[in-house]
């Protein structure tokens, strides 16, 4: 009988500690999804705040991708995510450097016509500018 109470709690005392570090560990990653939760909405004020001849590259994309714009407008473009992109004129009009997470870069349409843009990191992000 006694021998057997013994190896009941030290079954019991493994588990509680185990339960414990589970908790704490629960607690750790509330924490950790807090934080993520709140990041994102912080990026959706800023993209609902753009100009009407702004761009800009978030999640691994042109937003928005057509932009219509009048002759001798500046496009700004800004880049929200943590990965760098740059902003290329397929007809080597521009080409920006890399642009780290809220860097932006600025070029001026002077003539009307259709200007397509790519990231030369990612070539699948593209965007169209129209300017009028
Ligand atoms: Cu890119």
């Amino acid at each position: 009988m006694l021998t057997n109470r013994i190896g009941r709690a030290l079954v019991i005392l493994p588990a509680s500690l185990a339960i414990l570090a589970v908790s704490a560990e629960l607690g750790f990653a509330q924490t950790t999804m807090q934080m993520q939760m709140q990041m994102p909405m912080k990026v959706q004020k800023q993209t609902v705040a753009l100009a009407p001849n702004e761009m800009v590259m978030k999640n691994f994309a042109f937003a928005p991708t057509d932009l219509a714009v009048k002759a001798g407008t500046t496009v700004t473009w800004k880049n929200l995510d943590g990965e760098p992109h740059t902003v290329v004129n397929e007809a080597g009009l521009f080409r920006s450097g890399a642009l780290d997470q809220n860097d932006t870069f600025q070029f001026k349409f002077d003539k009307p016509g259709v200007y397509k843009i790519f990231c030369g990191i990612h070539p699948n992000m593209r965007a169209t500018i129209t300017v009028q």
